[in-house]
């Protein structure tokens, strides 16, 4: 019975809670109740070199977010209370808001530290009582863990995700198959989960600014533009997705590598090949919210000769400057007068929530 086929009209719920570290810290220290906290490294008085991992609602009133050097957030807020990152304490959180969800369905699937999809199609008949069930699981979780969260309810995962967001924080926002359309449209291009500052760009100079024009817009020149990915969008444009909501196995390792147009020995390219390398695994890690510890080099010689050298920190980080330097480190014993056909580079021993493990490769 617990079988979906895309003919039937599903319910999907996206659950994410709301500024998860900082809400968890405010949890556990509750003078910190309606004050701007920021989780994320230490500010030094201004000159600290990390980033803010994210921040209560009340800091980003003062234009701080995720990301963002911790410098710079210092400078739009120094009276902000900053917490540093204390995964244990958000890991054991996350567990339990997780089973929490879990208890209210099957067909669950966790996305990441603090986002969950749940297929409820068996459970529930229309979105009223799609509505309820989505209020006891915030209920719950309040309850349980006192930590509020947004969820989005609607016919496919995209356009759950997407709602998810639309009423942050402690939001719930109901999307009817009817609606998908009228719901979409009029918001931004960037509101598409995986539709970055880099494709907002690109679709801007094709005049594209809403999820409308997209949807609007003659599929052959998106295909021009972004390949396949284009029909992709395209589809996402028009509320389209069949995504199944299935409890994937981990990832256990992101990497990224590049093959040289033509063979090289030269330092200077070497290095800015492998910041790229390393700011493309970087960009991967964040979007599934990973902590690593082992950093990877791979290299293969203009002869296919090929070695993989491999680092682990003392402790997880998420930062990309000490992906970018360990990489180089690594790669000083390669140097010399052999020519590189190939360079590679990755991360692995991540802090996760499931232990089933799969490898993930992404070639560039
Ligand atoms: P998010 O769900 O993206 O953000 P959030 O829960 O803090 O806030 P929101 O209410 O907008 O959902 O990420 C979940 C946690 O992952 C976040 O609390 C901290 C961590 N994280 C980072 O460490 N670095 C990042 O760049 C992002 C985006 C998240
Ligand atoms: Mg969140």
């Amino acid at each position: 019975m617990t079988q979906s086929t895309t003919s039937k009209t599903r319910i999907i719920f996206h659950a994410d809670m709301d500024s998860f570290y900082s809400s968890v810290e405010v949890r556990e220290n509750p003078q910190l109740k309606g004050q701007p906290v920021v989780v994320g490294s230490d500010p030094k008085n201004g000159t600290g070199r990390g980033v803010v991992s994210t921040c209560s609602y009340e800091a980003r009133e003062f234009g701080i977010r995720s990301g963002m050097p911790i410098s710079k957030a210092y400078k739009l807020c120094p009276d902000a209370v900053y917490l540093r990152v204390n995964m244990k304490l958000y890991k054991d959180v996350s567990h339990r808001i997780m089973d929490v969800m879990r208890g209210f369905t099957d067909m669950f699937q966790q996305v990441s530290v603090d986002e969950a999809y749940l297929d409820v199609s068996d459970h529930v008949k229309d979105c009223v009582v799609a509505s309820r069930l989505a209020q006891n699981i915030k209920d719950e979780i309040l309850l349980r863990e006192g930590i509020t969260c947004s969820i989005g309810v609607a016919p496919n995962k995209l356009v759950a995700k997407i709602a998810s967001d639309f009423q942050k924080p402690d939001g719930l926002t109901v999307v009817k198959p009817e609606d998908v359309v009228d719901f979409l449209t009029p918001l931004p291009v960037s509101r598409i989960p995986g539709v970055g500052k880099k494709t907002t760009d690109i679709l801007l100079g094709m005049d594209i600014k809403t999820i409308w024009d997209l949807a609007a817009c003659d599929v052959q020149l998106l295909i021009e533009r972004f390949g396949k990915y284009g029909i992709k969008m395209h589809q996402m444009a028009r509320g389209i997705d069949h995504g199944e909501v299935v409890e994937r196995g981990d990832v256990k390792s992101i990497s990224k590598e590049d093959t040289f147009d033509e063979d090289t020995a030269d330092p200077y390219v070497i290095e800015q090949v492998l910041d790229s390398l390393a700011e493309s695994v970087h960009v991967s890690l964040m979007k599934k919210k990973f902590l690593f510890k082992t950093i990877t080099l791979k290299v293969r010689f203009e002869d296919f000769s090929t070695y993989t050298r491999a680092r682990s920190l003392r402790v997880y980080s998420t930062d990309l400057e000490t992906i970018k330097i360990i990489a180089k480190d690594l790669m000083r014993e390669f140097m010399g007068k052999r020519r590189f056909r190939l360079l590679g580079v990755g991360v692995s021993n991540f802090e996760t929530i499931d232990v089933r493990q799969k490898l993930i490769t992404d070639f560039l």
